[in-house]
């Protein structure tokens, strides 16, 4: 325990963590850790002290059937801490700085400043060199590992996710009362957005409805930027990693999202908007998201409105034909503390334990629960049982891919998502700077695009000339911009050498 803790101390020391309030680091006192014993005894089950996000509004109850289900079949006893979305990244922080680390547990947002610090100051293991000697874990997605990865070390296991995500969501039965196609270019998706406001898609003789629900998330531009040859985030452009604003056809995709507003085909109250909510009160007919929106966001409209139809699309022509958004096609880590687990026995057991959690029946069990409790299977396929609870937040413990293991029995829209995700996938446009690294951004990077995000709304809003934009870019670079196009450029070609 001294070694842990002296090493603990150390990371405060280099992350700044030491200014953290005392009733925050007080909080975390409450639950002791105690240091892996070397596990000689095969019969007895490993224990595992795990720290995981709760998400519901009930954390799962101690007395759960998947916690009994998971622990036969891994051969475990898990001591889960669950601790709310809303303060779980403080919890995070504050169980670091006092030095009573779980077993295992679950880190979010890995490439940003506080959790960025704590594994490079060498608080986790670097589980890259254990997976070859894995079952499932070897086989996890090259993409979400490569983003997840920093400067070649994996600290932690990611979670995956589908990676050609993004689209667009819209009513399939206004396209249909004006007679009109889906959308297969990002004219198509101005016409569409034209005709639902000027049109009177919903036939009530009232101009009443408009085209494309934004909020300030301004997702529509991120994927106009793609469609039309540029870049998700940052992109390698002449042997450069450059921001999508630096892209040359960017400009073009602004102008058409300020043309858009100045028609009123979207909303221009956009950056103090809620998602969905236009959509939702049957105003607005389009919004640009990831598409399993589509699944989940619209359940209370449809049953108020039978007649609505809801549908999506994602292959868009462009000068560099169909691309889609790709998301990071990771959320969060699992990450092993080296405080906790200080011996390496334990920690391959840990790693054992994950790689389990990869295959059935712990696959299915994580995704949708018990069987027989909360689905049945019918031909092949996983039926939800009326009233089950599914999984729950048990779900976060599932790092492979979310289709593997037994597929749900699936409307007609869930199977039109799905579908469209994994065919796309090999059109998907990647976050270049997801998986690379630069001081400068770690530091400033959000700083520095929150005015940019700022120069985009003005402009799209008329508050903001041509020259005004020029010179937001222009300030960009010289405070910081440019300096992180070197840096991401640099590891990028290192990282690409090795
Ligand atoms: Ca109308």
């Amino acid at each position: 325990m001294i070694t842990s803790f002296t090493k603990t101390k150390k990371w405060i020391a280099v992350a700044g963590i030491a200014s953290m309030s005392i009733s925050m680091l007080a909080a975390c006192g409450n639950k002791e850790t105690t240091s892996a014993a070397v596990n000689t005894n095969e019969e007895k089950p490993l224990e595992l002290s795990v720290m995981m996000i709760q998400q519901l509004a009930e954390p799962p109850k101690n007395d759960s059937p998947i916690l009994q289900k998971i622990q036969e079949e891994t051969h475990t006893k898990l001591d889960i801490t669950w601790v709310p979305a809303s303060s779980y990244d403080d919890k995070v922080s504050a169980t670091i700085a006092a030095g009573t680390m779980p077993d295992l547990l679950l880190i979010r947002r890995n490439k940003e400043s506080a959790m960025l610090q704590a594994q490079n100051a060498g608080v986790f293991w670097d589980l890259a060199p254990y997976l070859k000697d894995t079952k499932n874990l070897k086989n996890m997605s090259e993409v979400s590992k490569n983003n997840a990865t920093i400067d070649g070390q994996l600290f932690g296991i990611p979670r995956e996710r589908v990676l050609a995500r993004y689209g667009m969501i819209f009513r399939k039965d206004w396209l249909d009362q004006l007679g009109l196609q889906p959308p297969k270019s990002v004219d198509d998706i101005y016409t569409i957005a034209k005709a639902f406001t000027e049109n009177d898609p919903d036939q009530n003789g009232k101009n009443d409805t408009f085209g494309i629900q934004e909020d300030s998330t301004m997702e529509l531009l991120k994927q106009l930027a793609v469609y039309s040859g540029g870049a998700n985030g940052w992109g390698l452009k002449d042997g450069k990693i450059i921001p999508d604003f630096m892209y040359p056809d960017f400009k073009a995709s602004l102008d058409l999202y300020k043309k858009m507003i100045d028609e009123k085909l979207i909303g221009a109250d956009f950056p103090i908007a809620k998602k969905y909510e236009y959509f939702n009160q049957e105003k607005a007919g389009i919004y640009f998201a990831v598409l399993d929106d589509a699944i989940v966001r619209h359940t209370d409209l449809m049953k108020q409105n039978p007649a609505v139809v809801v549908d999506i699309a994602q292959n868009f022509e462009g000068p560099q034909g169909e691309r889609a958004r790709a998301t990071l096609g990771y959320d969060n880590i699992l990450a092993i503390p080296k405080s906790s687990v200080p011996d390496e026995g334990k920690l391959k057991q840990i790693i054992a334990f994950l790689d389990q959690l990869g295959e059935e029946p712990l696959q299915s069990l994580l995704m949708y629960g018990v069987e027989g409790t909360d689905y049945t299977v019918e031909d092949n396929q996983a039926v939800i049982i009326a009233g089950s609870s599914g999984s729950g937040d048990w779900k976060n413990f599932k790092w492979d891919d979310p289709y593997a293991g037994i597929t749900p029995k699936e409307t007609e829209i869930e199977a039109k998502v799905k579908n469209t995700i994994i065919s796309n996938s090999g059109i998907a446009v990647i976050d270049y700077s997801a998986g690379l690294i630069s001081a400068t951004n770690t530091d400033k990077g959000s700083e520095l695009r929150k005015a940019i995000t700022d120069a985009q709304v003005r402009y799209v809003l008329g508050e903001l000339d041509d020259k005004g934009w020029e010179d937001a870019i222009a300030k960009w670079r010289s405070s910081g911009g440019d300096q992180i196009i070197e840096e991401f450029t640099a590891n990028y070609n290192e990282t690409a050498s090795k």
